[in-house]
Parts: structure tokens; sequence; C-alpha cells
């Protein structure tokens, strides 16, 4: 055993995306315009997270689809499988190795506040798998193999990113003796920093402003999908909920109104413009004015997306290549990873 000090990588950057459905803006705006800005200065590792997508149950047919159009999708936005390491996490062993040793350091006591489970859970959480119970132990594995050091993501996974540092924290803590001995002098596991930037950080629902737009939300009409044509985007954008008024002059008019609200920032975030700029050119007037300039906006962005998706999905055997040659690529950086956590643990390994 060495006993220099070995340190983990500084530029770190890893994130997922469950193959639940198709991609929307949410995951766009919240997300994906972040991973894609990110892959000029850092190390990036980007993953379909399919063994999360089973904590529900999905349709094996639809799972394998979803998981191609997802990849489709990444690459259709602007993720080069060149620059980054684009991966179906159920291709990688370490994830789901590491979440059992992590089920083992997380308490009781933290996964009882996570707020994702109790809203996917419903009303009778007896009857929700276990896997969506630990789902936040199975995160900390995904960015914690790469011992990542951030993390781009929706305001709505900041909870499970603080879970992820306590996990890495605990494990640094209980274990340290054996982390030192390996020549880790700062611990083994970084602690992962979010990055959640951006206008777009919490899109919401198109048919009610207090809800987070969502895959798995019933209506169609709730969400804005990148592939979807221009025609179903400018429907969506007509259909969406607003109130009564007037769009207000001035941010603070916005308070209250979680609908305008959400259209607001829908447009600030497409238009990389701030919500005072939106609001002088719209505050005032009506909101169909605003909704006719969003859609089009909307449209100039996404459709490109959506026709190079389509491309994408005509050849799904390129798309599994890419991920093949991605799931290779991560498990060489994973599995010395799992060597020594299992060394460190007191596993014996082969
Ligand atoms: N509405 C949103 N606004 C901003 N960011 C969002 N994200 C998701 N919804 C919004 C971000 O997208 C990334 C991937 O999310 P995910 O696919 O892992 O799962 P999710 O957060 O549970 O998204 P959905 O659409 O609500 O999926 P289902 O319905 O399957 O659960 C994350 O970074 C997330 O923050």
């Amino acid at each position: 055993m060495t006993t220099t000090n070995k340190t983990v990588p500084a530029n770190r950057v890893f994130s997922g995306m469950q193959p639940t459905g198709s991609l929307h803006l949410g995951n766009y705006l919240g997300a994906m315009i972040n991973w894609i800005a990110m892959q000029e200065s850092h190390e990036c590792i980007y993953c379909i997270v399919d063994l999360h997508a089973i904590t529900l149950w999905q349709d094996p047919a639809e799972l394998r689809q979803s998981i191609r159009k997802v990849t489709a999708a990444y690459i259709a936005s602007g993720l080069d499988p060149k620059k980054s390491i684009l991966f179906n996490q159920s291709q990688v062993p370490a994830h789901a190795e590491l979440a059992w040793v992590f089920n083992c350091v997380a308490r009781l006591g933290w996964l009882d506040r996570m707020t994702q489970f109790k809203d996917k859970a419903g009303k009778d959480k007896q009857r929700a798998s276990v896997g969506l119970y630990v789902y936040p132990n199975l995160m900390a594995a995904d960015i914690l193999a790469y011992r990542a050091t951030h993390v781009p993501v929706g305001e709505d996974q900041k909870q499970h990113l603080e879970l992820t540092r306590d996990i890495a924290q605990k494990f640094n803590s209980d274990y340290s003796d054996g982390i030192a001995a390996l020549g880790y002098n700062d611990g083994f596991f970084p602690l992962p920093e979010p990055v959640i930037q951006g206008a777009g950080t919490r899109v919401m629902s198109l048919r009610d402003g207090t809800k987070k737009m969502s895959k798995s939300d019933p209506s169609e009409l709730s969400r804005i999908n990148i592939s979807d044509d221009a025609d179903t985007i400018a429907k969506k954008i007509r259909k969406a909920k607003t109130d009564p008024g007037d769009l207000p002059s001035e941010v603070a008019g916005l308070d209250g109104r979680p609908e305008a609200q959400n259209l607001v920032g829908i447009f600030a975030a497409l238009s990389q413009q701030s919500h005072d700029d939106i609001l002088k050119d719209f505050g005032g007037g009506q909101f169909s004015k605003l909704k006719k300039e969003l859609a089009e906006l909307a449209v100039e962005k996404l459709a490109p997306i959506a026709t190079e998706i389509a491309k994408l999905e005509a050849d799904p055997a390129e798309i599994d290549r890419v991920l093949a040659d991605g799931a290779c690529r991560a498990r060489e950086i994973a599995a010395p990873t799992i060597d020594q956590v299992k060394d460190i643990v007191g596993l014996l390994r082969s």
C-alpha cells in the first residue's frame, strides 16, 4: 500500500436522465443546456439512468425504445459522444454494486425526508417499490462511482444532491483509516457540487403552474417534448393555462401568478434574457401576444433537435454502438473505484 497523497479529479461532471418517456422542455432547460456548455470546460459523463426508470413499472419493449430515444435526444441536443461519455446505466455494473454499499451507509432517517419519494409514491406508500425508496442511494452511486465533482441538475434534484454529499461524507468518515491507508489524505469521495443555474431550473406544467413539468404527467398538454413538431408545440403553448389578468410590467407582479411566472420564465430561458427584459416587451399586454412569440421561439430552438432525433432514431444500431462505446469508457473509470471501495470496506475482490 502506498502512502503518497492521492487526490480525486478536480473537474469531472456526471448527470443523467431517466428513459421514462420523451425528454421535455424542463429536462432541456433545467439540465441539458448546462450539460452541453460544460462539455467545453469539464470532463463530462452523461448517463441514461434505466435502473432508476424501473423503480416505477415500465413496459419492457417501451423501455428499450425509450433508452434509444433518450440517447438520440442527447446527441441531437448537442452532446458529442466523442467529447463526453454517453452510456446506459445498466451496462456498467459499478452503479448497482456501489448502490448496495451506500444502502448500508445511508440512514433510514435521511431517506424518510426525501420529498420526491413522497410525491412519486403517492398516498399508499406501502405499495411503492423498495427501489423507489432507495433511489437517492443509487443516484449517489451514479455520481460517486466516477468521483464526480459537479452535477448539473434542475432544482428538483437539490435534495438528492445534498443526500449524496451526506453519503460521501459519512463513507469518508466511517472508513477514514482504510482510506488513509490507500493514500487518500483528503477523503476518498469528493463532496459533489450541484450546478443549478439558468432561468429554467424549475419549468412548470403548462396545465398547472404549481406542478413541475414531468414526463410522467398523464396530460400530454402539460409538457412540450423536445421531439414535438412545430404544430404540436404551437398548440400546446396556445392551450397553456393562464389567469384572467394582463401580464405585469414588473417581476414583482408575477408573485402569486404561477402560470404567468412559468410562461415568462420559459421565454427568458429560451431567449437567454432576464424576466425584466421579457416584461419590458410584454408587460401590460395580453397573454396571447406572449404566447404567439413564445411558440415561434420554441419552434426555432426545438425543431432542429426534433429533426435530428428522427434521423438518429432511424439507425438504432448506431445508437447501440455509441452506448456500447460509452459503457466501455465508463467501466474503465468506475471499476477501479469499486475495487478500492471493496478494499476500504473489507470485502474480498477477485
Ligand atoms: N420541470 C423541470 N424543470 C427543470 N428541470 C427539470 N428536470 C426534470 N424536470 C424538470 C431535470 O431534468 C433532469 C432529468 O430528470 P429525470 O429524467 O431523471 O427525472 P425527473 O426529474 O423525475 O423528471 P421527470 O420529467 O419528472 O420524469 P418522471 O416523470 O419520469 O419522474 C434532472 O436534472 C431534473 O432536475
